[in-house]
């Protein structure tokens, strides 16, 4: 039997809840799980959430919260997100677990008895967005990262362990020469070896100006750097050196498959193995760095991407809930590439792939079968079939079921789907080639048994290739079958005889159709589907709200009634009394003004607003207005960021901005 399989999601920031991007990464990382624990392996899959650094203590402070507080409360709708994906990870580790800090701190000690540590002082930039150092090369003009526009990387000089990250340019060099699939896919892999070729500085390692992190053993004025921390969540999960977990699933006793986005590719394949040598513990089978998806064409800022919620999608039962989202991201995808999750797109391939060529194979199938064979499989020998198209047929249901693993071991999920969708429409083909109706009037009762059972086996097999991917669904296919739900079994290979041999129905096995698995959506339903889900940002302007303004800020009262909210609805919006700080206009945006608006935080927020067609800068500065606190940033392009929106009424030429008097004080609460 193969070795046990453990794959590893990257452990998301608490500052944001779970959106299409971190839900795909983690919707793959389930689907390679039940497909190695479908093919008899042991399985672990882990995810959870990262929770120390500078980026989570502030975000807390800003909302007024302690950071335990904040990250336990954030940290929880990770959590409760996943299994609304059919999402069953074996472990969720939270970096603020009492288990993890004690074994972080043992790998620390390694490291640092290894001779790798050294206390020195540290002045350079650091992005608190990407939690990383960057040198002045990697910035933009003005400082900024170009991850993180609009925030500024901030000048750090302080005391600081530094890891002798230099010393180990060489022995990286050699892993990644003696282990070619370390790093997936290869354009990834020469990307970090000529980041390594290039030359490697020590990384500073702790922190000695904030204390939001793991106590650095022996010198409580410093804490750890996050990443340190976050990276060894892999290992710490399993429980430590020894533990059963740690013997069984860790490198090299397991397949250690790392997945992460390409934006933390390096820490991954340049940082984390090398802390690993420094501490002497074998390094992971592979880091696979996946693509960025857009939504709609466009790139995720965190407006957008909050807007297109992936639970929402999960519950959306017309478009096959959970298994209907998971099918959507792994097969629109070429996992390893940049992507699109288009919503459009998303109901086009639910109807033909899932409505037309699965939903239909199996209804047209049980449809026959209740006629012909009273409702029962029939009995019938592969060995002996009557025609040309039955071998023909046989022969292709070998073939393409036997191509499906290969795409699932290669991490390739949407050419895996696309093979086993193709059987599903190699078997469609046959329902008109054998044409059992017409058999059954010429009375021909051994050519319908062959196609009847034939296909009755295909569907069978095809809810094993499915499983992976749409446990749920794969599920009711099978019920519909009538057998029963398929789960993972140590030791037992539900797929060895794909491509060898087939294994029909018994005959006379009673079969149990329930109606359409995959009811498909026309065009009326798929109009008010779309206008639903997709967020008004990227839906065609017919289906988009109509907007004055700043397009998707609606700054002007709609004509219409609004229809009544609860009491809870509005209590969600946060409006604050702000002072405008400092204005400025926005070069070649000819309504908008750039404000610093103090909201009562430690910082004045800058707010992008639509006012520059009624307001001078400097009109604006001084004025006491109402500002929408709690809206997610909306990002503007070439680094403009607005953290809020101002309220005003009228035409954009002639605005009237809502104000509050001098007697209310700068991030009082309107309520
Ligand atoms: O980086 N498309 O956490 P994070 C696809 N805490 N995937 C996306 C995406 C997009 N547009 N946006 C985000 C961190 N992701 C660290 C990780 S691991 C020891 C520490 C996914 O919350 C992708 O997997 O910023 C990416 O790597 C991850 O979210 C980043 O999540």
């Amino acid at each position: 039997m193969s070795r046990p399989f453990y794959v590893t999601t990257p452990i998301y920031y608490v500052n944001d809840v779970p959106h299409l991007g971190t839900a795909y990464t983690t919707i793959v990382a389930d689907a390679l799980r039940r497909y190695h624990g479908l093919r008899g392996r042991e399985t672990f899959m882990l995810t959870g959430t990262d929770e120390h650094g500078l980026k989570l203590e502030r975000e807390a402070v800003s909302r007024g919260l302690s950071p335990k507080a904040f990250v336990d409360d954030m940290s929880a709708r990770f959590r409760a997100a996943w299994p609304k994906m059919s999402v069953e990870a074996d472990h969720f580790i939270r970096t603020t677990d009492p288990e993890h800090e004690r074994l972080v701190q043992e790998v620390w000690k390694r490291v640092e008895q290894n001779g790798d540590l050294y206390l020195g002082s540290y002045e350079d930039w650091y992005c608190v967005g990407c939690e990383s150092f960057k040198t002045e090369k990697e910035l933009l003009a003005g400082n900024e990262c170009p991850l993180h526009p609009g925030r500024g990387a901030e000048k750090v000089r302080e005391e600081t362990y530094f890891f002798k990250l230099a010393s180990y340019a060489d022995r990286l060099l050699n892993y990644y020469d003696a282990h070619p699939s370390f790093i997936e896919p290869e354009s990834r892999r020469n990307e970090v070896i000529s980041f390594v070729k290039g030359g490697l500085h020590d990384l500073s390692v702790s922190r000695a100006s904030f204390s939001w992190g793991i106590p650095v053993p022996g010198n409580d004025k410093h804490v750890m750097y996050v990443w340190f921390d976050a990276l060894a969540n892999y290992w710490t999960a399993l429980g430590g050196f020894g533990s059963d977990a740690e013997r069984k699933y860790w490198a090299p006793n397991a397949e250690v498959v790392h997945l992460v986005g390409k934006d933390i590719l390096r820490f991954h394949t340049v940082y984390w193995p090398a802390f690993l040598m420094s501490a002497g513990m074998p390094l992971p089978s592979k880091v696979f760095a996946h693509g960025f998806l857009t939504i709609d064409g466009q790139k995720m800022s965190k407006s957008l991407r909050n807007a297109v919620d992936p639970v929402r999608l999960a519950e959306t039962p017309e478009l096959a809930g959970a298994d209907g989202l998971r099918y959507q991201l792994l097969r629109a995808v070429a996992f390893g590439q940049d992507g699109d999750f288009d919503h459009a797109a998303m109901v086009e391939r639910y109807n033909a792939d899932l409505g037309k060529n699965l939903g239909n194979l199996l209804s047209r199938t049980l449809g026959l079968c209740s006629k012909l064979t009273a409702g029962k499989a029939p009995a019938f020998d592969p060995g002996a079939l009557p025609a040309d198209i039955d071998r023909a047929f046989l022969r292709d249901r070998l073939e393409l079921a036997g191509q499906v693993p290969q795409y699932w071991e290669s991490l390739a999920p949407h050419l895996a789907l696309e093979h086993t969708l193709r059987l599903a429409s190699r078997a469609n083909k046959y329902v008109d080639e054998a044409a059992p109706w017409a058999a059954a009037k010429a009375g021909n009762q051994p050519a319908i048994d062959a196609a009847l059972g034939l296909l009755l086996e295909a569907l069978k097999t095809l809810s094993e290739l499915l499983w992976p991917a749409m446990p749920t669904k794969a599920n009711e296919l099978r019920k519909q079958l009538g057998l029963g739900p398929l789960s993972a079994t140590v030791g037992a290979d539900a797929w060895t005889m794909h491509n060898t041999r087939i294994d029909p129905l018994p005959g006379g096995h009673a079969l149990a159709p329930s109606g359409a698995l995959f009811p498909t959506i026309d065009k009326e339903r798929e109009a008010e589907l779309l206008s639903r889900l997709m967020p008004a940002s990227t839906a065609p302007a017919a289906l988009a709200p109509a907007a004055g303004g700043i397009p998707g800020h609606p700054s002007a009262i709609a004509d219409s009634v609004a229809p009544a909210i609860s009491y809870d609805d509005f209590a969600k919006v946060e409006l604050k009394v702000g002072v405008v700080k400092t204005a400025e206009k926005v070069p070649k945006k000819d309504k908008l003004l750039k404000l610093t608006v103090d909201v009562g935080e430690p910082e004045p927020r800058t707010v992008i607003a639509g006012l520059a067609l009624t307001f001078a800068p400097d009109a604006l500065v001084g004025q006491r207005v109402i500002v929408v606190a709690n809206l997610a940033p909306r990002d503007f392009g070439k680094g403009l960021v607005s953290h809020g929106m101002l309220l005003a009424t009228g035409p954009s030429e002639k605005l009237v901005l809502a104000t509050a008097p001098d007697s209310a004080e700068p991030g009082a609460r309107l309520k």
